[in-house]
């Protein structure tokens, strides 16, 4: 007789690593070890914060002891267990990781979400370490926080540094299924047949929560190059506040750091919506990886951060107490949120959730900038998709090549082995952080310029821009390539690609 073990196993295996889906009553109790070791459970459950002095339920990702995400190490394999505690169906990507196509957590694509009280295994290999997430993949559930920190650790990580993560994200009093309504309604009456683009008025930004912009959003005619001058339309959601590890500047966490010591900063943008610019006052950060893979050092006090984004930054802390705010502006506007670094027990003042002024929008500078530790090997491309990313406020349409996405959009080819190469042209006045799935990329052009840049897993194509990058069809499936922003991405900014 087999024992429980074999079984399993030759069970995974004869699942082509499929993560295996079970009914509540069906998961053996308690868990099963798999080959050698214990699933780290994450539980799906709806949980209570307080924002803004108001209580609100949102959702949480969390291990029984209360640990939000997970923090493991390379050459660990990834052995999960996701059991779904929320009233509805779920799905949870692992944002960055490279894992067999069926475990990537994509509804309808990678396979089925969970059933309510299911749960789902997953066990993979991880093959690099550096700062990940993960986060719903299902409907809107993103906007209620459904989101967590994936941290790889490797030999990268000192000893002698301490490890603070800074989880980014936009929130509202509003739940999400209404915003994306007003935002299809909202947008739909401000649209107008003009051509060109048409300040936004305060007043309308005020409307309902939701930002109406009657720059129409057309897609621009043909050869129309949107210039530096023209201004970019950010921010279609107005939020009800920004947090920072759950909380605002009017009661923020405040971590006590070691005065003369090493911090090791992993932030992380989980916001549904909105890019930021972390700014770190009077410390100069150094700049050692984005999305994860290492980057040449780069020092600065203020690098911006776009939706979905990572940046691991390490900072050394003065030796005089102080109190060292690590902050992050919403890009186009004077918006904050935080967290504070407290070095030998200074105090610390209040800190206004409203900057002196507002933070410009997010540019490329920064992205020229980086060249990857590790890139790619030289090499011609085998084979090139333009993807134009399309779409207009007028009835929140969004598209790629003027499609949104459905299920007869026919997936992207591409042969296994081959060296891909992604051009995206952005024909919106607004930006959008491009997110491919299962593999990540270098950014190797910026309008027209090639050079070897950073290896990372979401790209942000500002308005007007075009920006290339290249990966290696080395992860054979079925992969999701969207936009990030949450509401771009529900309004069919989304495509895949095949090959098996
Ligand atoms: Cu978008």
């Amino acid at each position: 007789m087999l024992s429980r073990r074999a079984f399993l196993l030759s069970a995974a295996a004869a699942s082509t690593a499929l993560p295996m889906f079970a009914r509540a009553q069906e998961a053996p109790q308690p868990s099963v070890a798999v080959d050698g070791g214990t699933p780290t459970v994450l539980r799906l459950a709806r949980r209570t914060i307080e924002v803004n002095g108001k209580s609100a339920s949102v959702y949480g990702i969390r291990q029984p002891d209360g640990t939000f995400g997970i923090r493991t190490k390379v050459g660990e394999r990834f052995r999960v267990r996701v059991e779904n505690r929320i009233e509805e169906v779920s799905l949870i990507h692992w944002h960055g990781l490279t894992p067999p196509w069926q475990q990537d957590g994509v509804p309808g694509i990678s396979g089925p979400p969970i059933p309510v009280g299911g749960y789902a295994d997953y066990d993979f290999p991880l093959r690099f370490g550096g700062t990940f997430w993960m986060h719903s993949h299902q409907g809107l559930q993103e906007q209620l926080l459904m989101a967590a920190p994936l941290i790889i650790h490797d030999r990268r990580d000192r000893a002698d540094q301490q490890e603070v993560i800074v989880m980014l994200t936009d929130f509202s009093f509003t739940p999400p299924e209404q915003i994306f309504e007003a935002l299809k309604k909202d947008s739909g009456m401000a649209a107008m047949p003009a051509a060109a683009p048409v300040p936004v008025s305060n007043d309308m930004k005020a409307m309902k929560g939701v930002k109406a912009t009657n720059q129409a959003g057309q897609t621009m005619p043909a050869g129309m190059a949107m210039g530096a001058a023209a201004k970019p339309d950010l921010n279609d959601v107005k939020y009800d506040a920004f947090l920072a590890n759950d909380r605002t500047l009017a009661d923020p966490e405040v971590v006590k750091v070691e005065p003369g010591g090493r911090v090791l900063l992993r932030v992380i943008n989980s916001s549904s919506m909105s890019a930021f610019h972390l700014d770190l006052g009077a410390l100069d950060g150094e700049l050692i990886a984005v999305d994860g893979f290492r980057v040449a050092p780069v020092m600065a006090r203020r690098f911006p951060i776009a939706v979905a984004q990572r940046l691991d930054i390490r900072l050394a802390i003065p030796r005089e107490p102080a109190a060292h705010p690590v902050l992050a502006l919403l890009e186009g506007e004077n918006r904050q949120t935080g967290i504070i670094l407290q070095a030998g027990g200074a105090p610390v003042a209040r800190i206004p959730d409203t900057a002196a002024e507002a933070s410009p929008a997010l540019t490329l500078d920064l992205e020229r900038r980086l060249r990857a530790a590790k890139p790619l090997k030289p090499r011609k491309a085998n084979r090139v998709h333009t993807l134009d990313l399309t779409g207009q406020m007028a009835g929140y349409v969004w598209s790629l090549n003027g499609v949104a996405w459905n299920e007869n959009v026919p997936p992207l080819p591409v042969a296994k082995g081959e060296r891909v190469e992604l051009v995206f042209v952005n024909k919106t006045p607004m930006p959008h952080p491009m997110h491919l799935h299962g593999h990540e990329f270098q950014v190797v052009e910026i309008d027209g310029k090639r050079f070897p840049g950073a290896v990372r897993d979401t790209v942000l194509v500002p308005a007007g821009r075009r920006v290339v990058v290249a990966f290696d069809a080395n992860n054979p499936g079925y992969w999701a390539l969207h936009c990030h922003l949450l509401y771009h991405l529900e309004a069919g900014m989304f495509t895949t690609l095949r090959y098996l």
